[in-house]
Formats: C-alpha cells, structure tokens, sequence
C-alpha cells in the first residue's frame, strides 16, 4: 500500500459513515500521488497527511428559537476548523436541511485548497446548520441567525475564523448575523465576509463566485484554443452563483439557455433573461417555475435536470453530486467539450470519470470546484484586506483583481499538472497546486 492508500484506509476506517467526506478525500488524496512520493519521507516522517484529512477542531451546538406560531425549534449548528496553516479559517456557511457533519467536512476540506489557490492568506473551514429557510418568515430567519450566532461568536473573530454565506446564506443571513455578533461582542470587525455595503462589505463579492467561473472558463477554453463567444452554456442552479455566472457570461458573448432550482429547470432557447430571474430570486424568493409565465416561449421541465440539453460548455451551480456518470454520458454525446465547476463537488465520481475518458479520446476540459470556483473566497479575502485597513476599493478594482487572481489559478493548475507528469488534467494540477503551499507551511510550524 502506497501512504496516500494507507492514509484513505485509516480514514475510512475512522469516518465510515461519512460518505460526501470520504469521497472528497479520496479525490484528493490519489491526486496528490505524484507529489507525495516525490516527498514520501519527510510528510511520513511529520504525519503530514494523517494531519491533513483531520480537522483542528469540530464545534457543535443546538441552536434553539422560536416560530411564528410560538413554537420553540431547535437546529444543530456547526463549525468545522480544518485547517490554519497559511491563515485564519475561512469559508461559508450554509442553512440547508441536508447539513451534516459530512458535508461540511468535505466542504471544510475543498475550502483548505481552494483558498491556498488564491494565493491570499486564509485556512479552510466550513459551517452550517440542518435549518431551512425556504418558506420562512424574515423575523425567524433573524431569531435563528440571532441564536446561531450567539453561540458561534464564542469560536470566530477576525483574525481566527471569518465565515461567510453559501447555500441558503446571503446577503440577509450575513446581515443578521453580523448584528448579533457586535451585540454579544462590541467589536466592528471583519468578522464575516460577503457583509451589506453599508457595513463594511466588498463591491463585487456578490458577483465574485459566478463572474470568477466564468473568468476562469474563459482561460480554459482559450488554453485550447477555442474561444467563448457563440457558445451555448447549460447552467444549473438560480442562486447566487449561477445568477452571476450567466450574467458574466452573457457579456462575453455566450448564450446560456438553462437554469434551475430543485424543482426543476427552465430552457429558453434565445437565452435566459436575467432580469426575470432576479425578479423570482431576489424580487420575491419564488421558484424558478415562474420563469415560462414571463417567458412563454422558454419551457419548464418540473423534477429534471438541465444535462440532456445541447451544450458546448455546462456550469453547474447548484449541489453536490448534481452530475453523475449517466449525465455526464448524455452531455457529451450532446456535444459538451468542458465543464467547469461552479458549485462545490457537483460532479460526481463517475462523472469526472467520463470527463477524464473523454478528455483522454478527445481533448474534453474540466475544471474543478477548488479551482473554478475559488474566485468567492478569494474577494471575501478582498473584504478582509478591506476591512483591516478601513477603506473601500471600487468595483472595477476589485473585478480587476478578481479576474487576475482567476488568470493566475489557471496558470498555477495547468503548470502543476504538467509538472507530475499530467498534463491536462486540471484535477490533478489543482489538489497539487493547492496541496504546495499547505504542506510547506504545516512542515514548517512543526508537529500541531
Ligand atoms: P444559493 O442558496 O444562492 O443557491 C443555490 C441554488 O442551488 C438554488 O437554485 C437551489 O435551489 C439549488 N440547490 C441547492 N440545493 C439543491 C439540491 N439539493 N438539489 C437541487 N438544487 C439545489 O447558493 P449559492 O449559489 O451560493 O451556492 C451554489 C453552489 O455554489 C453551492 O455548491 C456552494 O457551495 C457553491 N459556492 C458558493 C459560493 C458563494 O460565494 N456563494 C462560493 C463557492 C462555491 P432551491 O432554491 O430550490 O434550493
Ligand atoms: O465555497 C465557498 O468557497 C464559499 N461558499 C465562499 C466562502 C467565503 O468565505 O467567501
């Protein structure tokens, strides 16, 4: 057994149950296989990679509050603290009735990756809660931010741990949030990221996930000498980051033609108008559904997702393990030739292996999450520098450094994944590009 093999083993072992967990593990850990045995002695010798799939620490809370009928509910909360060695923990959190401790660990372990590819100063975490905040009410979406933070704020701090939003967390949550940690704590800090503009908030953090996507696609698809004006692009998801990615790449002159919520997707074939699905999603927090009665020439496919529709390019934006290996089939016999990943592990297993079969016979380019979607993190990382020396840039400069940070991941990806001898392979070129910095700083602050 090599010691990326013997570290998978000890941890299944340990983590059976965690399956989003482990499976984002393993992607990492096999990727990491021509580095770590170029250096087999010196990480075995530090339990580096032992330490690696560990978190530093798991807080857990009950998080109770009260209905609009009177009725006392009570969440699970979580903070999971992966990983400080190049900053302080930074990552999302998310309101989700999916949440467990799994997902948040996977996504706790992605963030550690994707932040050092940013090349900005930040650790990995990721937090969350089981709540729900479909269908409810302004004032208990407060009273529940009011009592998750009351005892989150015991945990983070500015310079220790800076949350942010993720699924079912924007701009609203973040607000709420922020309050109630200055009531408890007194201090005005850049505590949380993604923050309203009026309170300490970047210009360009809410279009940072979805414009970096697209900025990076943009690179990928020129590294192969195509270009991305005139492509059709299938989108999934309506939120935050699928709402940006269309608009960025509307302006570079791509049509994207779906979009979707987990009831269903809408294909408008002249492309999708973005100031109708503003309207559903920030107007009124309604479902995508509405769309064809806006739009009665674009169509509504109820429990479906968008995979069977013709495509040159897919951005998925929406969940984990949205694209399995029958999708990613049906998007390449439709002519997909590259995916790129906005959400967090929409791909799943199967998947990324039919991507890198496809890559194998025909050139097909994927770029993962860690990579793809990196552009998020590294603004609010914008927002902590902001917020650290008082001041507030202008959109364009932190568009322009956004779109330089994205230059610069497609170059640190590609150039790794050509260097252990994969050339191409933007899995393999992202957990090594990501893993070097990580792995540097832990050997050098010794055994913690
Ligand atoms: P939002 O809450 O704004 O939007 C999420 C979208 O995805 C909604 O359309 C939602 O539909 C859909 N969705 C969520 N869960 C499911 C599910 N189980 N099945 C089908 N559809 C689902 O979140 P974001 O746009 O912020 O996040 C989307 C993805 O991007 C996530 O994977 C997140 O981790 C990732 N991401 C977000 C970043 C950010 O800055 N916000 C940064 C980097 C990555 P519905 O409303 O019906 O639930
Ligand atoms: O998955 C992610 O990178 C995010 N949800 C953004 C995290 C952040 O701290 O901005």
């Amino acid at each position: 057994m090599s010691y990326v093999e013997e570290v998978y083993a000890g941890l299944e072992a340990k983590h059976p149950n965690e399956s989003e967990f482990l499976e984002a593990a393993k992607r990492v850990l096999d990727s990491l296989e021509p580095i770590v045995s170029a250096h087999e002695e010196k990480y075995r010798s530090t339990a580096l990679l032992e330490r690696l799939v560990e978190p530093e620490r798991i807080i857990t809370f009950r998080v109770p509050w009260v209905d609009d009928q009177g009725k006392p509910q009570v969440n699970l909360g979580y903070r999971v603290q992966f990983n400080s060695a190049i900053g302080p923990y930074k990552g999302g959190l998310r309101f989700h009735p999916s949440v467990n401790q799994s997902i948040l660990k996977f996504l706790g372990f992605e963030q550690i990756f994707k932040n050092s590819l940013t090349g900005l100063p930040i650790g990995g975490g990721k937090g969350g809660s089981d709540f729900d905040p479909k269908g409810k009410s302004d004032a208990e979406v407060m009273r529940f931010c009011q009592s998750f933070m009351t005892e989150l704020c015991k945990y983070i701090g500015k310079d220790t741990d800076v949350p942010a939003g993720d699924i079912g967390v924007g701009g609203r949550e973040i607000g709420y949030l922020y309050g109630q940690y200055k009531r408890i704590t007194g201090l005005y800090e850049g505590v949380l990221t993604g923050k309203g503009l009026t309170f300490g908030g970047s210009l360009a953090r809410t279009e940072a996930t979805g414009y970096g996507l697209v900025y990076i696609t943009n690179e990928v698809v020129k590294g192969a000498g195509r270009d991305l004006k005139g492509k059709t692009i299938v989108v999934s998801g309506s939120g935050n980051v699928a709402q940006y990615a269309i608009q960025k790449a509307e302006q570079l002159g791509a049509k994207c033609v779906t979009c979707s919520d987990s009831n269903g997707y809408v294909y408008d074939p002249d492309g999708i108008k973005l100031d109708v699905v503003f309207d559903i999603k920030q107007g009124h927090r309604g479902r995508i559904r509405e769309y064809v009665e806006k739009v009665p020439t674009a169509q509504y496919f109820e429990g479906q997702k968008p995979w069977s529709v013709p495509c040159d390019i897919a951005l998925p934006c929406a969940t984990q393990n949205e694209i399995n290996g029958e999708d990613a089939r049906t998007l390449i016999k439709n002519g997909c030739w590259c995916v790129c990943e906005g959400a967090n592990m929409p791909s799943d297993a199967d998947a990324i292996d039919e991507y890198e079969k496809a890559r194998e016979e025909k050139g097909f380019l994927f770029m993962p999450a860690k990579a793809a979607n990196a552009g998020g993190v590294a603004v609010s990382a914008l927002e902590m520098s902001q917020n650290s020396e008082r001041l507030s840039w202008s959109f364009d400069e932190v568009d322009h450094k956004l779109e330089d940070i994205m230059k610069d991941i497609y170059s640190k990806v590609s150039t790794a994944a050509k260097t252990y001898g994969h050339e191409g392979d933007f899995v393999v070129g992202a957990n090594i590009a990501g893993f070097q910095k990580v792995a540097e700083a832990m050997s050098a602050q010794g055994l913690v």
